[in-house]
């Protein structure tokens, strides 16, 4: 299993020199504690020079394991289950450009907070029924670039449906789309599932998996809390799952000493 960790890049206020510059640093530090890769959480990444981005990665041998799309909900509103067809069809036109950048860097996109929440103005069954033909779309677009989609359960605390693993195979299941897969976030799964059943029900569903999230149950570095690391990535190891592990947590006490603890526990259970 491959080991990365979520950082941005500050694109949408800062220079290409500075992005690129941001990038580097970003990977030579992380090739030094012995990462595989990094995952991308970006707002606009069109702003972004992909060719200089794949010989700054190559250069350390390095992957982009995943590109996150929540900031596109948050900063801009957009979502995809929203009430207002306008606002759905820019949150595609988002996915668009998050594709486009995937397919150039060789990565994947996900589908987790863009999929947003909803108000007064809708309800549960309006707001699943948007994600359901958003989805459609988004995997029509993915299919003509030739990217994976990653469709995360989050959950009910951040986001009003598909919090459960279990609900959204069913969802990946009726869409039918080869480029739609499932993203596991262990802090999601710790607040969503029954501890009684997940570790049966995760090892029927490990080939449905294309990328996992790691954090505690405090959402702080894996191994601060009393998540159950080794029997969740046993699950993955023992079936053969040879993607991204990606560290997704609150950066404290700093993104250098999370990721440089992350990846010393991790190593002894990866
Ligand atoms: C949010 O809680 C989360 O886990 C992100 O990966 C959503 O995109
Ligand atoms: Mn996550």
């Amino acid at each position: 299993m491959k080991l990365s960790i979520v950082s941005g890049l500050n694109e949408s206020k800062s220079t290409q020199d500075e992005v690129l510059n941001h990038f580097s640093q970003l990977c030579e530090f992380l090739n030094s504690l012995n990462y595989d890769g990094i995952e991308l959480s970006l707002l606009e990444p069109e702003k972004i020079n992909t060719e200089k981005i794949n010989d700054i990665k190559d250069s350390y041998n390095f992957e982009i394991s995943a590109i996150g799309t929540g900031s596109t909900y948050i900063r801009f509103g957009y979502s995809l289950g929203h009430q207002s067809e306008h606002i759905r069809e820019k949150a595609i036109q988002r996915i668009q450009n998050y594709l486009d950048f995937a397919q150039k860097i060789q990565s994947k996109v996900i589908i987790g907070l863009i999929r947003g929440r909803f108000n007064f103005e809708s309800s549960l069954k309006k707001e699943k029924n948007n994600i359901k033909s958003s989805l459609k779309e988004c995997c029509r677009l993915a299919e003509n670039n030739g990217v994976l989609l990653l469709f995360e359960p989050i959950n009910r605390f951040e986001i009003d449906s598909y919090n459960t693993i279990s609900e959204s195979v069913n969802l990946i299941e009726e869409i039918g789309s080869k480029n739609l897969k499932l993203l596991i976030d262990s802090f999601h799964t710790y607040l969503e599932e029954d501890p009684g059943y997940i570790w049966d029900y995760l090892e029927e569903i490990t080939q449905n998996v294309a990328h996992i999230h790691l954090a505690d149950c405090t959402r702080r570095a894996p191994g601060t809390g009393h998540f159950d690391f080794r029997t969740f990535l046993n699950i993955f190891k023992k079936a053969g799952y040879d993607g991204f592990a990606s560290i997704e947590t609150i950066m404290k006490p700093s993104f250098e000493d999370v990721a440089k603890e992350s990846s010393e526990y991790l190593r002894l259970i990866l």
